[in-house]
């Protein structure tokens, strides 16, 4: 048996959208979800008790990070990530790959893996399948992602091609080297860039692969936003219904909502948080640069519509001040409210999907978050 299972409870009659639940050794997730970001084993700022106040269900991790600090052998001693973090919910765990390959001269690929330097002290390290698959092992996350290579944008045809196919290989190699399948469930990753025919050559090879899950990787990476829905509809189709399909690395709203409508169980993003600290609010009429002159005097919250603990208790004047004087508290005013923007956003998609209006919903929630239909 797989540690993950995906259940359907139903489709939006309107869109299609799925609405369902995914069991994981560390609980139950309704999906559609938005997985708020942990990289260093922290979500930037907040305790686990306020992640669970804006009842977040799953955090992301992520392999690399951990690995050059502190270093999965000690997370393993500490009792695996849950432990060490204090967070005793699921967590899913990126490979790595993407992180690496972000490195850009820092690194080189070959068959075997990726040769990188590390970002914080240049020393050399290698990541490879086996290495990834070791890493997530010891930290114990409920969903641990493949070692997988995205393919930049722009790419050439030759490239992604060559690129998906190692990507099939290297999950092989993944499924190979995980040995504890009862508790940790391997998600395979689709590439195949921009290119509808790579795209399903890749979603055939790694859906072959039995696993328990499968996540569409190479998107969002500086794409048009229609291209990406395009490529999007056409790879979900390819994904088989009875398991979880995870949009990796987006988390603006229109998007998350979009992807909803293609059928996508699950995303994550850094977005939210990272521009929390720099001053930045989603809300339900739009995006709030509350660093701006314009909030100096204003004494009102920053989403009338919103539930979270900022928002019960501070102006934007308040939030404004400490941004601008560079307190902590700023940053997590702003992160706990932009996190529980997303959360309940997610809350309200599921809610359509249920009602079979999430077509409906999409247009009344654009109309005040762009201030017209998009
Ligand atoms: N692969 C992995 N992690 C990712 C991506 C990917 O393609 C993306 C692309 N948006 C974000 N995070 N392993
Ligand atoms: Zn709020």
């Amino acid at each position: 048996m797989y540690a993950v299972r995906y259940e359907l409870i139903k489709k939006c009659k309107q869109s299609g959208a799925r609405l369902g639940r995914l069991h994981t050794p560390h609980g139950v997730i309704d999906t559609p979800i938005f997985m708020p970001v942990g990289t260093q084993a922290t979500v930037k700022s907040m305790t686990p008790e306020e992640l669970k106040e804006i009842d977040a269900q799953i955090i992301l991790s992520n392999t690399y990070h951990l690995y050059l600090r502190p270093g999965h052998e000690l997370i393993k001693k500490a009792g695996g990530l849950h432990n060490f973090m204090h967070w005793d919910r699921p967590i899913l765990t990126d490979s790595g790959g993407f992180q690496v390959f972000s490195l850009g001269p820092l690194r080189k690929i070959t068959e075997e893996g990726v040769e990188f330097r590390s970002h914080i002290d240049g020393s050399k390290h290698m990541l490879s399948p086996e290495k990834a698959m070791e890493i997530q092992n010891a930290l114990g996350s409920d969903i641990m992602m493949a070692f997988d290579e995205c393919a930049p944008y722009p790419a050439d045809r030759e490239y992604v091609k060559k690129s998906l196919e190692r990507t099939t290989r290297w999950l092989q190699r993944c499924k190979d080297a995980h040995k504890n399948t009862e508790n940790q469930a391997l998600f395979g990753i689709v590439q195949g860039g921009m290119y509808k025919d790579l795209r399903e050559q890749s979603a055939k090879e790694i859906t072959a692969i039995d696993l328990p899950g499968y996540a569409i990787g190479g998107l969002s990476v500086g794409e048009p936003k229609e291209l990406m829905y395009e490529v999007l509809d056409y790879t979900v189709g390819l994904l088989p219904e009875n398991k979880p399909r995870y949009l990796m690395g987006v988390g603006t709203p229109d998007i998350l909502i979009e992807a909803a409508i293609r059928g996508i169980d699950m995303c994550d993003c850094v977005l939210p948080t990272r521009i929390a600290r720099n001053g930045t609010a989603m809300t339900s009429q739009g995006k709030v640069v509350v660093r701006n002159a314009t909030y100096a005097e204003d004494f009102t919250t920053l989403d009338p519509e919103c539930d979270c603990y900022t928002c019960r208790n501070y102006t934007k004047a308040y939030i404004r001040h400490l941004i601008k004087t560079n307190e902590i508290l700023g940053a997590r005013l702003l992160s706990i409210h932009n996190l529980r923007f997303l959360l309940k956003l997610m809350e309200d998609v599921r809610q359509a999907i249920m009602d079979d209006r999430l077509l409906d919903f999409r247009d009344e929630f654009y109309k005040k978050y762009y201030g017209e239909s998009k």
